[in-house]
């Protein structure tokens, strides 16, 4: 349903996106909060305005405390390894077991709720892949509005990964437990479920108005309806990117807030305290909250049902492993280079060393995307998982 706002909202939003320090945005903010019309077509902007306001004065106050010293404890981890992925659940639902049983961590693990008080990482091994797991403090209903203390830091830290574990207690209605985070993640922008399409805004990058570039498909409206839909909220100078299916609505959707979407693998934990006929209906029931999403069974108390959890985290991140190898040499590098699926011979090089972009004659291959051992190919040959490159350039032996 099309929001619809007036021209003041629109020139007030505008304001908004100027402001500079947190104090002027909470003002702007505010302002833009009063000129909105409150009908159904608003419900999801006002709600979202409504937490970037608690969001903004929980960050004011952060500043505040930070200045006087007192500061609050940090939830950032430094990222580690192939990637990083957040271990998100309940209370009690088995975080922190999970990252022992996958991991060399040793979190506490305690009957009493909310154990954990703060992030702690692990490193989870997949043949020779390292990748960072972090346990964390518990997800619990009404986090994003403020219902405990940690719950946009907890927010911060799912939409700064890679990619999420979700850990449900299979003995404590683990579908409701889903719905619940799904809706919650939802709300602040993480999606569990890949969305038909993808609309990205970039202000202040075209030179000549919108500019809308179509990778997809646009339903039920025009990319002129989208450059219109722009200039009203005076983003002159934006550059849209649309890509698969997006409506209109999505479009203005995404002007107001930033979307993401997390690849997820959901461990059904505690599956030794249901039976078995229960633990096949509640996977079905489950996959069908998150179409797409993995949901393995495991029992971290009898170590049970771990072993495909690294293969499927691994898989679920869309990374290749691309091996380097000397010319002329028999070898090839023991630690891989970690690059996105889909990911040419450019990037790895980019990757090995920028400057020999400059100097490239061509690269070999070896492995899943060669056409034989040792095929020659150019910068924009796709390389697949296990393929062994070796790059040749104008520089004298390499
Ligand atoms: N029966 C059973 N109990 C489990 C299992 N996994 C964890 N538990 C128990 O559940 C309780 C909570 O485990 P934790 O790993 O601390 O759970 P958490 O999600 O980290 O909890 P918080 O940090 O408090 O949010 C402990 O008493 C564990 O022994 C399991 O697979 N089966
Ligand atoms: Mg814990």
């Amino acid at each position: 349903m099309p929001t619809n706002l007036p021209a003041e909202a629109k020139a007030k939003w505008v304001k908004y996106l100027e402001a500079r320090s947190t104090e002027e945005k909470i003002e702007a903010l505010e302002e833009f909060l009063s000129a909105v019309p409150k009908h159904k077509g608003t419900e999801n902007l006002v709600a979202w305005a409504r937490r970037k306001l608690s969001e903004l004065r929980k960050e004011l106050e952060e500043k505040k405390s930070r200045r006087s010293g007192s500061g609050g404890p940090t939830f950032f981890i430094e990222k580690e390894g192939a990637a990083q992925v957040v271990i998100l659940g309940f209370p009690s639902s088995g975080k922190s077991s999970v990252l022992r049983a996958l991991t060399n961590a040793k979190p506490e693990v305690g009957q009493i709720p909310f154990t954990t008080k703060l992030p702690v990482p692990g490193m989870m091994t997949y043949e020779d892949v390292q990748i960072q797991l972090i346990d964390t403090p518990a997800f619990v209903e009404d986090l994003s509005k403020g219902a405990v203390w940690w719950g946009t830091r907890l927010l911060g830290l799912a939409r700064n990964a890679d990619g999420l574990l979700i850990v449900l207690d299979a003995s404590s209605n683990p579908i409701r437990q889903l719905e619940i985070m799904a809706r919650e993640l939802a709300d602040s922008g993480i999606y569990l479920v890949r969305p038909r399409g993808q609309v990205q805004i970039i202000r202040g990058r075209s030179l000549q108005g919108v500019r809308v570039i179509v990778n997809g498909k646009l339903v039920g409206c025009t990319a002129d309806d989208v450059r219109k839909l722009l200039e009203s909220y005076r983003l002159y100078n934006s550059e849209v990117r649309i890509t698969g299916e997006v409506t209109l609505d999505e479009v203005e959707k995404a002007i107001f807030e930033k979307i993401t979407y997390k690849p997820s693998t959901i461990l059904l934990n505690k599956v030794d305290l249901i039976k078995e006929n229960q633990v096949t209906s509640l996977t079905r029931a489950l996959m069908n909250v998150v179409p797409g999403v993995d949901v393995i069974p495991v029992s971290a108390t009898l170590m049970s049902g771990f072993d495909r959890v690294p293969y499927l985290v691994f898989k679920m991140l869309n990374l290749i492993r691309v091996y380097t190898k000397e010319p002329n040499s028999d070898t090839h590098s023991p630690k891989p280079l970690i690059l996105k699926e889909g990911s040419t011979v450019e990037d790895a090089v980019r990757e090995i060393r920028e400057e020999f972009l400059k100097f490239f004659r061509y690269a070999r291959i070896w492995g899943p995307s060669a056409k034989y051992p040792g095929e020659k190919v150019g910068l924009s040959h796709k390389l697949m998982d296990k393929d062994i490159i070796e790059v040749r350039t104008t520089i004298k032996g390499i």
